[in-house]
């Protein structure tokens, strides 16, 4: 980067691995101290995709403790608990109630929803960049048949609206839990208040969405976690554009894993371009992807960073490119933030500069539109989302998001993926 030695980038490099050893708990690495005391999901594939530029087998272990969780339909839970700290996050254990349900796995526990399935990009990530090869081929053939039941999963139990897309059913799957996208589905339901309640968080959810939030949960648990009550009466059913993004990617990844566990890659690039041409048919909206509510059948009219997610496809039309990167760059998103990118266009009315998902930068969009930015050959725009991030945690720390004007920290101190995709934007310094 501009201006800094290498010995600058070794102290930072250093200072992100003392947060990871820090934050593991015992074969996982939980998001934060405090706020976060489990195993998330798409946390840990943030991480898994930071440490496998030099710890092959940490990313293998992180990413097979996640998938001890794995219920047998195939689908990732987004928290795995650790043991002994039940009570240490609301909702913990005692609201999911896994143990009861015979396709949750035995001796451990996990919430019953999912998140962004990025797990195949971080394997093929792993694969990518491990020098031992032989270490990282066994671990691809252990982690690959779980990865295929949990595709399998999303395109048998999740295409509620039957288009090809996966939909979320609550908002924590989209991981953006407090994304402006949500406000009309959420709005729309007619929660029953619930004894439970969790104490919001600074900068959390906006009065009464947390009500929701539980209330969706508890509806889903008390189904069974059926898939035909999501299909049918589960009253929030979203299809948005970077959980499928993230899952063609996903999909494009375990194309090129497939021949190294002796399997045949042409189902995963068909299912690919299968989820392209419904992205394409059905979110998008002129000027970038827009979630798409089943419940009542319209596009969300608010633009996020989310809106972003299936730039993640190098097979993405080339006109559609152009114009997500023009919106991208305008006073909309990166234009007009010294810091990008803000999680919601700046000039919605409910863009929020400090709260969470509602405006705050956050370093893992960044690196997911990083990517997405290398994968079409948009070398300056992929430097720039680099040396952006590296400037923010540089400035603030390892903050969980940031005000996306000045750069200052937000949210918990000490965050995982923060801490581990500097790592991975470090090594592409020192590659260049
Ligand atoms: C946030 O979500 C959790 C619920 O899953 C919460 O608000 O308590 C989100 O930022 C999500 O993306 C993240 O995975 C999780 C843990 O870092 O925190």
């Amino acid at each position: 980067m501009e201006g800094r030695s290498a010995v600058d980038d070794a102290a930072l490099g250093r200072e992100a691995w003392s947060v990871l050893d820090a934050n593991r708990a015992g074969a996982a690495t939980v998001p934060a101290p405090g706020l976060y005391p489990h195993q998330w999901n798409w946390d840990s594939t943030f991480v898994a995709i930071g440490v496998s530029r030099c710890d092959t087998r940490r990313a293998g272990t992180e990413l097979l403790s996640l998938l001890a969780g794995q219920w047998r339909t195939g689908m990732v839970p987004h928290i795995v608990f650790q043991q002994g700290r039940a009570d240490a996050y609301f909702p913990g254990p005692s609201v999911w109630c896994s143990q009861n349900h015979p396709d949750a796995p035995t001796g451990v526990l996990t919430s019953g929803l999912t998140q962004p399935p990025l797990h195949a990009l971080a394997v093929w990530w792993m694969w990518r960049h491990a020098k031992d090869r032989e270490e990282a081929r066994a671990l691809v053939r252990e982690l690959y048949p779980m990865l295929v039941a949990q595709h399998d999963y999303l395109a048998a139990s999740r295409d509620l609206g039957g288009g090809g897309l996966a939909a979320i059913v609550h908002p924590w799957e989209s991981g953006m839990d407090d994304s402006p996208v949500w406000d009309a589905p959420l709005d729309a339901l007619t929660p029953v208040p619930q004894a439970y309640r969790r104490e919001p968080f600074p900068d959390h959810p906006l009065n009464g969405h947390h009500d929701r939030y539980v209330w969706l949960a508890l509806r889903y648990r008390d189904s069974g976690y059926d898939a035909a009550y999501l299909r049918e009466e589960h009253p929030f059913a979203v299809e948005d554009p970077m959980f499928n993004g993230i899952w063609l990617a996903s999909c494009q990844a375990l194309a090129e894993l497939a021949p190294l566990a002796g399997a045949d890659p042409g189902p995963h690039r068909e299912a690919a371009e299968r989820i392209r041409a419904a992205l394409l048919e059905r979110l998008w909206a002129g000027d970038a992807f827009h979630a798409l509510d089943l419940r009542a059948g319209r596009l969300s009219p608010v633009c996020t960073v989310g809106c972003f997610g299936p730039m993640l496809d190098p097979g993405l039309p080339a006109d559609r490119v152009a114009k997500l990167v023009s919106v991208l760059e305008s006073a909309r998103f990166m234009g007009a933030a010294g810091y990008p990118v803000p999680s919601c266009e700046i000039r919605a009315s409910q863009f929020d500069r400090s709260r969470y998902w509602r405006g705050p930068s956050w370093v893992n969009t960044n690196w997911l539109l990083r990517q997405a930015a290398v994968v079409h050959g948009l070398t300056g725009l992929a430097r720039l989302l680099g040396a952006c991030t590296l400037r923010l945690v540089r400035q603030s720390g390892f903050r969980e998001c940031f005000d996306p004007f000045d750069g200052s920290g937000r949210g918990s101190r000490d965050f995982s993926w923060s801490a581990a995709l500097t790592l991975d934007l470090l090594a592409d310094n020192v590659e260049k």
